[in-house]
């Protein structure tokens, strides 16, 4: 008789973003005509640029006829995509074969899936408050005991807060496995090479795997601050790199991410290559590769006139976070993140949990944000808003809260 996988059972409740759904939705059913802004899950609202429309719709007209019709691509995706993001990278001074690159239908599939080429016994470390899918996979995949008092056994949890200045210091003891985020999920901090250098020197000395996501990297506009982990040396040695194209270039719907495994990257037990031929195989058997359609998307948003239109969408969002962190100012909230960042992690008012607090912002000033601690313990007490609206949503959001909520 078939059986479900036992970890099923351990996993906690409701998914974060589908708990606020959820009670987004019993708002609307009890208040029909109330109009709510959304400042909760980052999710990017503006049109693509014209130069990836041209890309996307290129590819379109190529599969409507028999000489440029194309089926089935490469598992690791088109080599064109890949030498483009080999010279994005080389642009950063990072040099990188292009079968050091593989393409992905964005980044939280992998971000879950790169567990499948480590030993089930891996230990991993995540930060706490974190982007739950690291969590969730964590216990799917079987690395993780039961959850007591709000935390897994056999998870090691790197607290991320105002005492760590909102971006994880290194594990206290041994982890195999380490997930760091920069620009930060949920905390808006952005690590700087100092922080980011201690990781890799724990890496190498534990002989642990940084699993670094950086999704938000196109966000950061202070160049002293790291955009890739292979800015830090040593790095290829011990970091597997997960990023996509759904912030940078708006690809939230159209889906397109990639993974960098350095062929330099050895565990124990392994020579130079070969955890980059275990992620080849694992994508080549459990993977098809990534739309065509999106990949040519990928590649004008990396031409130059694609890199253009991107970077001025991302200007908008960072003056929709400049609004949001001001607004949050003026009440006199402790305000975190924002500046090379979308996220901004602000301090509840006294007394206030992060529940307490999103009920408010939702009943009072019908505006969504997401509770701190749904991302973990540590998050207790914060609220996360998100940058990724309309200007004229965010600036009626700040609006409504500043007329209606009272500190
Ligand atoms: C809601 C740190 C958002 N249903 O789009 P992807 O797969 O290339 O990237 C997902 C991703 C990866 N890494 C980090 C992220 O924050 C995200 C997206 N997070 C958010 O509001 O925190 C969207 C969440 C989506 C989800 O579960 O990812």
């Amino acid at each position: 008789m078939a059986t479900l996988n036992a970890n099923y059972k351990r996993i906690q409740g409701s998914y974060l973003f589908s708990e606020i759904a959820k009670r987004t939705r019993k708002f609307k059913e009890e208040h029909p005509d109330v109009v709510l802004f959304s400042l909760g899950i980052g999710n990017t609202t503006q049109p693509l640029p014209s130069a990836i429309i041209e890309g996307l719709r290129g590819e379109v007209e190529q599969l409507g006829f028999i000489d440029t019709y194309t089926g089935y691509g490469d598992e690791q995706g088109n080599q064109n995509l890949r030498k483009a993001l080999g010279e994005w990278y080389q642009r950063e001074g990072i040099s990188l074969d292009t079968d050091e690159i593989f393409i992905s239908d964005g980044a939280k599939s992998d971000l879950a899936n790169v567990q499948s080429i480590f030993s089930e016994d891996s230990s991993i470390a995540i930060q706490d408050p974190v982007y739950p899918a690291y969590v969730d996979s964590s216990v799917l995949y079987g690395h993780t005991g039961e959850f007591e008092n709000g935390k897994y056994n056999g998870l090691i949890y790197m607290p991320c807060t105002k005492d760590t200045g909102f971006f994880p210091d290194v594990p206290l003891g041994h982890a195999d496995i380490i997930y760091i985020c920069s620009p930060n999920n949920p905390t808006g901090a952005v690590a700087t090479q100092e922080q980011l250098q201690k990781f890799v020197t724990y890496a190498r000395r534990e002989e642990s795997v940084i699993i670094f996501d950086a999704a938000y990297s196109a966000f950061i506009q202070d160049d002293s601050l790291p955009r890739s982990i292979y800015e830090i040396e040593g790095a290829k040695e011990c970091a597997i790199e997960i990023n996509s194209f759904s912030k940078y270039a708006g690809f939230t719907g159209v889906r397109l991410g990639w993974t960098v495994v350095p062929k330099a990257l050895v565990v124990e037990g392994s020579k130079s290559g070969e955890v980059n031929k275990a992620w080849n195989r694992r994508q080549t058997t459990m993977f098809n590769g990534a739309s065509n359609i999106a990949q040519a998307g990928g590649a004008a948003a990396l031409s130059e006139k694609g890199q253009k239109a991107c970077h001025k969408i991302i200007a908008y969002y960072l003056a929709n976070a400049k609004i949001i962190r001001d607004g949050f100012t003026t009440l006199g909230l402790e305000v975190i993140g924002g500046e090379n960042a979308p996220y901004i992690w602000v301090k509840t008012p006294v007394e206030m949990t992060s529940w307490d607090f999103f009920d408010t912002l939702l009943m009072k000033a019908h505006v969504i944000c997401t509770p701190g601690v749904g991302f973990g313990l540590h998050g207790e007490g914060y609220v996360r808003l998100s940058a990724f609206g309309t200007k004229k949503a965010t600036q009626q959001a700040v609006a409504s809260i500043q007329r209606s909520v009272r500190i």
